[in-house]
């Protein structure tokens, strides 16, 4: 078994530096929500596995190389023949807007089965962590988040749920209608302030969402602030943390980033309030550096940003 294992759609991403233009760079990444997670925690020292389905073409195995690169264990996951890699562009328009385009309808990641995943659950794992942008893909991309969220948390694995709410996949009512039953699932819930509401009932507010949740039997909801931290709501009550100031130079990622940490404080032993800690400090490395996982800390960095001087040279 594993300490945590993530399911969900590894893409390929192709970055530009500004406007897309004709014989512009394009420059590849491996991107993909629950993949950045798994090497979050793997860069920690925790044993974290992916599972999937990726092409079996070239850009199926960059996807698999970039993640043993990174030391996270890929044994579980599918070669798709018949169907290509999901494709996410990003467009850097201005200094601060970046524009996406996916191309991942019919890709391999879309294609996940429950028989995909049996494997991976069947090998164990202490954390299953999965995203709302999984069961958005297709019909049986979410039938297999939905099979893998139940078996686990039945094995009795921590499962936990990000919301991850992309507009470019499906509608707010869509995403409600499978999300809030998800939810149910998980001990740890993940989303932004905007997220809360396609948790519970349309328009409700924090504290009814939050309530609503305790009472299904989630044991802590994780509301992220970005620059203003985050706050945890547990049957004990609610916790609040700040964020550790850094300048922002790319925020995509930052959320994966502040799940990894949590996880990983988990996985140690850690109390709430150090859990909290390291999640907002792996979020404030993933904001400090490009990329959606590249600047995230190795375990002997992690008091890098502790009382940091801007500026300062180490
Ligand atoms: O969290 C970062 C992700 O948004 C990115 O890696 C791509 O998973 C992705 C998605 O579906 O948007």
């Amino acid at each position: 078994g594993v300490d945590l294992l993530t399911v969900g759609e590894a893409l390929v991403s192709l970055r530009s530096a500004g406007p897309l233009t004709v014989g512009g760079p394009l420059t590849p990444y491996l991107a993909g929500a629950e993949s950045n997670v798994s090497i979050g925690v793997a860069r920690l020292g925790h044993r974290a596995a992916f599972a999937g389905r990726v092409s079996a073409d070239e850009l199926g195995l960059f996807l698999l190389r970039q993640l043993r690169a990174e030391g996270v264990d890929v044994g579980h996951v599918v070669r798709d023949p018949d169907r290509p890699a999901g494709l996410m562009f990003l467009e850097r328009r201005t200094a601060d807007l970046t524009r996406v385009i996916y191309q991942r309808a019919g890709s391999a990641g879309s294609a996940l089965t429950v028989d995909d995943l049996r494997p991976a659950l069947a090998a164990g794992t202490h954390v299953l962590h999965l995203t709302g942008i999984t069961p958005a893909l297709s019909d049986s991309a979410r039938a297999a988040t939905e099979w893998a969220a139940g078996t686990a948390a039945r094995s009795g694995a921590l499962v936990c749920l990000d919301v991850n709410y992309r507009s470019r996949l499906w509608s707010r009512d869509a995403a409600r209608a499978v999300l809030t039953p998800l939810a149910g699932h998980a001990a740890v819930v993940v989303a932004s302030h905007d997220e809360l509401d396609l948790l519970g009932d349309h328009g409700a507010d924090e504290p009814t969402v939050v309530a609503g949740l305790l009472d299904r039997g989630v044991s802590t909801v994780l509301v992220k602030l970005g620059g203003d931290g985050a706050r945890a709501y547990t049957r004990e009550g609610r916790v609040e943390t700040a964020a550790v100031p850094v300048t922002a130079v790319d925020t995509v990622g930052a959320g994966d980033a502040f799940t990894a940490g949590y996880l990983s404080g988990h996985l140690d032993g850690l109390d709430l309030a150090g859990r909290l800690r390291r999640a907002v400090t792996l979020g404030a490395f993933a904001v400090a550096g490009h990329g959606d996982w590249e600047a995230l800390p190795r375990r002997d960095e992690l008091a890098l940003l502790d009382g940091r001087q801007s500026g300062s040279t180490v």
